[in-house]
């Protein structure tokens, strides 16, 4: 018998224990460990494990039983395997690129990983206007190699129902269905937050504006029903790591964070990644930073574009469906992707800027004036976005519906 036979909810005085008998041999001196908790998202309880003699540390990532959001929001603890097994299978497809996982424990609904401490939150390095030149290169690399390889394109038929299966993820998937796909149009549950200066903008672009309900409803049950890659399904600023220099061969960009992924419409990964750069432009631009609302804008040119060119050489290696392989097939499958991301990306624009769960690029904006225009200039752009959609083709146009609805407003 072990008190690790059943689950509770670890604190900080309870995690050098944990890690001693879970990991035994991972450090050399276990009486020397310091544990802080770091966590500041919305969902999980992050402890920092470090022996402070020689530097050696993990991190040990577990599942709460309510959300930190919402004490009223529930969702199974079990979620933790799910992002434990992800990570260790993107680890397959995008090595480097995301943390590596030592263990995982499906009782005490915990993993052991990489501590990636020498690394920055992105959305915080983007809100000191700080560049990261690799970033499209790195998360292309990441988005095409996880997403692509694991479709009906490259995978074998069965074995990729076998991972739909496996990560069905109803609970978390609920709350984006909710929070991107419901709340945002209709406020059904009292929970959206709008600024006062906005309110009636709000209900004229979004709740009143018919024709967006309907668009947005075809998308809700495109992203209910499109089993089409397995994705990470919260590839915001806030599940990104970044440093500017590196240290050997390592990458400089690492994705973690994955515990809504689900198989869906990979549109939707595109789409999160070219918003939050657009919350990151937002706070440079109200901050007069101008290389750097350069920079944040040409990312998002550029995670498109070299999107697209990347998917085009992994489908023409990889493909393995006979149906697929004819000319123009990858041409028409890569339009549709690029199509829905730009409607994803008008999604996430939409309900970070109405919706409970907010995004700090946007709500630090320090002058209310510059933060109630920001809003405005988001849901333009966003309703461009979903409305227009198949006319996005390329990382220009959505620069362009950034900059178009900045000079409208
Ligand atoms: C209740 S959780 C709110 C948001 O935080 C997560 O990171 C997801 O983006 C979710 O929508
Ligand atoms: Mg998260």
């Amino acid at each position: 018998m072990s008190v690790y036979d059943s689950y509770f909810l670890m604190k900080e005085g309870d995690v050098a224990a944990y890690v001693t008998a879970k990991v035994p041999d991972f450090f050399k001196s276990p009486q020397l460990l310091k544990v802080k908790e770091i966590g500041d998202g919305n969902l999980n309880y992050v402890f920092r494990v470090v022996n402070e003699n020689d530097g050696c540390s993990l991190i040990v990532k577990q599942a709460g039983p309510a959300l930190r959001i919402s004490a009223e929001m529930r969702v199974s603890t079990s979620r933790n395997r799910l992002e434990s097994e992800i990570l260790l299978l993107q680890e397959k497809y995008a090595g480097g690129l995301v943390p590596r996982v030592y263990q995982y424990d499906t009782v005490m609904c915990a993993c052991m990983m990489e501590d990636l401490s020498d690394y920055q939150l992105m959305r915080y390095a983007l809100m000191e206007h700080r560049v990261f030149p690799s970033f499209a290169e790195d998360i292309t690399d990441y988005m095409v190699n996880t997403l692509l390889n694991t479709t009906d394109i490259v995978m074998d038929h069965k074995a990729k129902k076998e991972l739909v299966r496996r990560f069905i993820n109803p609970e978390l998937c609920e709350i984006t269905e909710d929070l991107v796909y419901t709340e945002p149009y209709n406020d059904v549950k009292g929970r959206n937050l709008v600024l006062s200066e906005n309110l009636e903008f709000v209900k004229n672009e979004l709740y009143g504006d018919k024709n967006l309900c309907l668009e947005a409803a075809k998308l809700k049950f495109e992203f209910m029903n499109n089993a089409q890659a397995l994705l990470h399904g919260d590839l915001h600023t806030g599940s990104i790591f970044v440093k500017e220099k590196a240290l050997g061969g390592e990458r400089l960009t690492r994705v973690f964070d994955p515990e809504f992924a689900f198989y869906g419409p990979m549109g939707y990964d595109i789409g999160n990644v070219i918003a939050n750069l657009f919350f990151a432009w937002h706070n440079g631009n109200a901050a007069e930073q101008r290389d750097f609302c350069e920079w944040a804008l040409l990312s998002a040119v550029s995670v498109i574009d070299l999107f697209k060119q990347k998917f085009l050489d992994v489908f023409s290696r990889n493909v393995t469906d006979v149906m697929a392989m004819p000319n123009g097939f990858a041409g028409y499958y890569l339009a549709a992707v690029i199509s829905d991301a730009a409607a994803c990306t008008g999604l996430e624009l939409i309900r970070r800027t109405v919706g409970m769960a907010k995004v700090k690029d946007i709500t630090e904006i320090p002058d209310r004036k510059k933060r109630v225009i920001a809003e405005r200039v988001n849901i333009l752009c966003a309703k461009d976005c979903i409305l227009n959609r198949s006319s996005f083709k390329s990382g220009q146009d959505f620069a362009a519906a950034l900059l178009g609805a900045s000079s409208r407003v």
